[in-house]
């Protein structure tokens, strides 16, 4: 799509909307025939959610999303061949062949991944609004979820954090209602997704998520609100999925045949159509061209896609780690002057201290580090002079602000968790195993994860079993990850100095 081409236009939503629902039906048979390695969820009928909120957003704005995300990648504007090829195994797929229909990078055009885990990504997309918070840049982070992913524990911290630090972010939950086979109204005490949005202190609002207008409507305005400082919206898109789960699935167990009839009859684009030619927007002639010039688009993604060739074995390894995984080189602190003595804290604190003042885009998250300073006075004195957007007090939610440091590190700031006990990483252990310590790798090397995660080991203190954890054996086993156990405060401030300096994400006790 050219940079000039108004997205909003009815002409383009309609383009766009055809183009996911052709490559779908394209990937589709693709399955059926075996190209497809691994799960297929398509979007079909859902396309009207995509294009109505991508169509507000450029490049620099951040976009994540889930399992069913083929959609949101082609609205964002990757192309076709890219998403086919990586559904089809190959090296030229968006993801170098590595991740399939799950696992959808491009970040060259603000399209930062999609999940296999339901969740994350609400935490990943209110990170990037803590990233625009931080690096002032206006931009915007919209995460698309389904009705099951606003039952996770992700959905309640993440909102809850937005709302609070009113971060530019749209919520877009594509209410379909299933998740798999289980209808949302047996899951859900209240079935209004959208008054949760309302329960959390947010603008909220439900829309015909089969009707494209009335969602570029309601994103333009969150849109809007969100780069005015505004904070964050919530957006219930009422919609069906009019295919199985995924492909190959069975589909008539848990709804009838005259449902997804009667759904297929409310199909987005055949509206989208209707109203064009009702309202004397477009002919006839111009719609069978753009369609046909769509269908010629998609052959040749498929034809480009099925003629790559598959990644090499050799290269099955590469990105677990940052290539320029260690920090740039700095002098080793001259041992020839007297020396001192200082606890672990303080010789970490003058490491943070330094770096922060060196690089604006550091910001500190966890329970009591502002005005307290820590609870190990890791973060002493620092409120003073960087103020509470860098020294961020959080709710006690570790899943939550652990998720949303993953989605700042991935749009440009370097943030640093740092837990009131060690202990409480296990509760965030999802996000740090699935999300951060993969996410080089998923992406294959085109994001960073500068993240800090830290924490106090041997505290000494009568506090037994739940305050006196360090697990890091267990940490170490997890590739991506770094875990740091310095043995002396000298090593101590040269490794966070190098933890705080380097690409790759660091456990720190
Ligand atoms: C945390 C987690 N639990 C379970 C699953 C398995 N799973 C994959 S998709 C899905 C249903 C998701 O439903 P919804 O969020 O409504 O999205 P939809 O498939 O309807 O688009 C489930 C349970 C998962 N991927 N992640
Ligand atoms: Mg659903």
């Amino acid at each position: 799509m050219s940079p000039h081409t108004n997205k909003s236009s009815p002409l383009q939503l309609y383009r766009t909307m055809l183009t996911i629902r052709m490559v779908e039906e394209r990937l589709a048979k693709s399955h059926q025939r075996g190209l497809i390695h691994g799960a297929c969820h398509t979007y079909v009928g859902q396309e009207a959610i995509a294009t109505g909120v991508c169509a507000h957003l450029h490049n620099a704005d951040a976009i994540f999303s889930t399992h069913r995300g083929h959609g949101h990648a082609l609205a964002k504007g990757m192309e076709p061949g890219q998403l086919m090829a990586e559904l089809f195994g190959r090296e030229t797929g968006c993801s170098r062949g590595r991740g399939g229909s799950m696992h959808l990078f491009a970040p060259e055009i603000g399209m930062m991944g999609t999940s296999g885990i339901v969740g994350p990504c609400i935490l990943q997309a209110a990170g990037a609004g803590y990233s625009s918070l931080i690096l002032k840049s206006g931009q915007v982070g919209v995460a698309f979820f389904g009705d099951g992913a606003a039952n996770n524990g992700a959905f309640h911290e993440g909102l809850n954090m937005a709302s609070i630090w009113k971060l530019p972010v749209l919520f877009v939950c594509e209410n379909n209602q299933f998740a798999t086979e289980v209808p949302f109204a047996s899951v859900a005490g209240n079935s209004s997704v959208a008054a949760r949005g309302a329960a959390y202190g947010m603008a909220s609002i439900e829309v015909d998520g089969n009707d494209v207008l009335a969602v570029e409507a309601a994103a333009g305005e969150a849109v809007t609100r969100a780069r005015d400082g505004g904070g964050p919206t919530l957006i219930e898109c009422t919609t069906y999925r009019t295919r199985a789960h995924a492909e190959g699935m069975g589909d008539f167990t848990y709804r009838t045949r005259e449902d997804v009839e009667q759904w297929r009859a409310r199909c987005p684009i055949a509206r989208l159509k209707k109203h064009l030619l009702e309202h004397g927007l477009s002919s006839d002639a111009q719609l069978d061209s753009i369609e046909q010039e769509v269908a010629a688009l998609t052959e040749a993604a498929h034809e480009f896609a099925e003629k790559s060739a598959y990644p090499t074995a050799e290269s099955a390894t590469s990105h677990v780690y940052a290539v320029s995984a260690n920090a740039p080189h700095r002098e080793a602190p001259s041992t020839s002057s007297a020396t001192r003595e200082i606890t672990f804290m303080k010789a970490t604190l003058e490491a943070l201290t330094e770096e922060m003042a060196r690089n604006p885009k550091i910001f500190v998250m966890g329970e009591g580090i502002g005005v307290r300073g820590g609870n190990f006075a890791t973060t002493s004195g620092l409120f003073a002079v960087h103020g509470a957007a860098r020294l961020r007090d959080t709710p006690i939610c570790e899943r939550g602000f652990v998720g949303l440091a993953g989605g700042a590190a991935m749009t440009g700031t370097r943030p640093v968790v740092d837990f009131m006990f060690a202990d409480f990483v296990l509760d965030s252990v999802g996000e740090i195993v699935n999300q951060i310590a993969k996410m080089q790798y998923m992406s294959s090397g085109r994001l960073k994860m500068p993240v800090l995660l830290r924490g106090c080991i041997g505290i000494g203190h009568a506090a037994a079993t739940h305050h006196s954890g360090s697990y890091y054996s267990m940490y170490a086993h997890f590739p991506g990850l770094r875990v740091v156990v310095p043995s002396s405060p000298r090593d101590a401030k040269g490794l966070l100095m190098t933890a705080l300096t380097c690409d790759v994400p660091v456990l720190f006790l």
